[in-house]
């Protein structure tokens, strides 16, 4: 079964744009899922947080991974990205948040859906609405 999910994209440490299109060819390569939109990118000021200036999109896919492999897949491209979590909120190199899947509600400890805090930031809104 294919669903279709959104994945907010956000970094505010090293190179921005590289890690955010690296990102996005790596969910595009992973297995049983296709890349089908990408938002333009969004500057704006750390929200709830301090550092640099974040980089921010959102991406839509069909994937036919199940939550948790996906979940999996897009903490291992953090990872590979040199994220760090020193604290909550610290600035990152690389977030890769779900927001959608499908019309799915999820309360798990590992994963929520819709994502808790998207109806409060327009780094997220607005990008998702150009999709
Ligand atoms: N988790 C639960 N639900 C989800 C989900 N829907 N998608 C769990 C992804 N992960 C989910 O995530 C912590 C845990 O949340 C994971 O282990 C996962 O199992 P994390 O990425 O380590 O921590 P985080 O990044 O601090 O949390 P989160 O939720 O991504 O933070 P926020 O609330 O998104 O805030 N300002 C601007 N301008 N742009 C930004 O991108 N981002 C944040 C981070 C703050 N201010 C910002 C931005
Ligand atoms: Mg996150």
């Amino acid at each position: 079964m294919t669903v279709r999910v959104y994945v907010g994209l956000g970094a505010n440490l090293g190179d921005r744009g590289e890690a955010l299109l690296h990102a996005l060819k790596g969910m595009a390569a992973l297995q049983g899922t296709r890349l089908l939109s990408v938002s333009s990118l969004y500057s704006s000021a750390p929200v709830d947080a301090t550092g640099p200036d974040y980089l921010n999109a959102v991406a839509a896919l069909d994937t036919e991974q199940a939550p948790q492999a996906f979940l999996q897949a897009l903490q291992m491209l953090e990872q590979a990205a040199g994220r760090e979590r020193p604290y909550r909120n610290a600035p990152r190199t690389l977030d890769l948040d779900i927001l959608l899947w499908g019309d799915e509600r999820m309360h798990g400890v590992a994963l929520t859906v819709p994502h808790p805090r998207m109806n409060e930031r327009a780094f997220v809104l607005l990008p998702l609405q150009e999709l």
